[in-house]
């Protein structure tokens, strides 16, 4: 197979250990070329640390695009996570729609434990449906979708409640919905991956204690997996049981709170893909 180049346009988080300085090495570890167009550069990621810098790069899109464009540059695939602003999001559109020659996966990565990330608000979220509801694919966790399709969160609920918010999603406009973090079970949780002929759910251990940054490992294992030829259901589960191992690797140690040990499990992520 042709070795794939995709596009992933998200923050660089200096430090933190989420957005880009883990979906270059994770895609990469996949064997597929990974463009990089930071959105917005900060000190830390926005999650435990205070005091954070934050250098938005929207302004310097449209001109980036244009050069791409002059230079006939493509892509299989564009991949965005968090973006600085709302303002980036019709740039971001632009750039998937003229540079973009296969899936756009879009995680709104916005959101999470039934709230907004601090930097993001309402208008936001308005302006992030129109990003998901075009998309080939959409990756949120329950959080994000449901402040995508205004279904209420619960911490609790049942598989009727899960398929009302998949179906709101695929009636929006998005062709398919990996959703994250569904579990029925205090020490289950799981992805379900459906579209509007096809409905899977890939349930695995749940630890009780949560790490920042899993939802772009996450996503970028998933991203790495498609773009390797695995269907949407295989690269969902490789995923999820390489962010298993990657939460293994780093439960165990109180000071790397900010992230998870990814690192030595990236050969192991390789030899999953095959
Ligand atoms: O992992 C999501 C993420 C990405 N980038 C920044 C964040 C977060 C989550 O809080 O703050 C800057």
């Amino acid at each position: 197979m042709d070795t794939k180049r995709i596009l992933t346009i998200q923050d660089i988080s200096c430090v933190g250990q989420c957005s880009l300085t883990v979906a270059l090495p994770i895609i990469s570890a996949c064997g597929v070329e990974t463009c990089i167009l930071p959105s917005a550069v900060l000190s830390t990621h926005t999650a435990g640390f205070t005091g954070f810098t934050v250098r938005d790069l929207a302004d310097d899109m449209p001109a980036i695009e244009k050069h791409w464009v002059k230079e006939g540059i493509f892509f299989d695939a564009v991949y965005t996570g968090y973006l600085g602003s709302k303002e980036q999001i019709d740039y971001v559109s632009s750039i998937i729609k003229n540079t973009c020659k296969g899936p756009a996966i879009i995680d709104p990565a916005m959101a999470d434990n039934g709230k907004l990330y601090p930097a993001f608000d309402m208008a936001y979220v308005n302006e992030m449906k129109k990003l998901c509801f075009s998309a080939d694919v959409v990756l949120p966790n329950i959080t994000e979708a449901c402040f995508l399709t205004g279904v209420e969160y619960k911490e609790i609920y049942d598989e009727s409640y899960i398929k009302g918010i998949v179906n709101a999603l695929l009636a929006s406009g998005a062709k398919a919905v990996v959703l994250t973090g569904v579990g029925y079970t205090p020490d289950t949780t799981g992805v379900v991956v459906a579209t509007k002929d096809s409905y899977y759910y890939y349930r695995h251990h749940r630890y009780a204690k949560s790490c920042h940054g899993t939802g772009d490992v996450y996503a970028s294992a998933f991203v790495g997996a498609y773009m390797n030829g695995r269907s949407m259901e295989d690269a969902a589960r490789i995923a999820a049981d390489f962010t298993v191992k990657c939460m293994e690797n780093t439960l165990d140690d109180a000071s790397h709170w900010y992230g998870v040990k990814f690192e030595p499990i990236l050969k192991q992520l390789s030899q999953m893909i095959g």
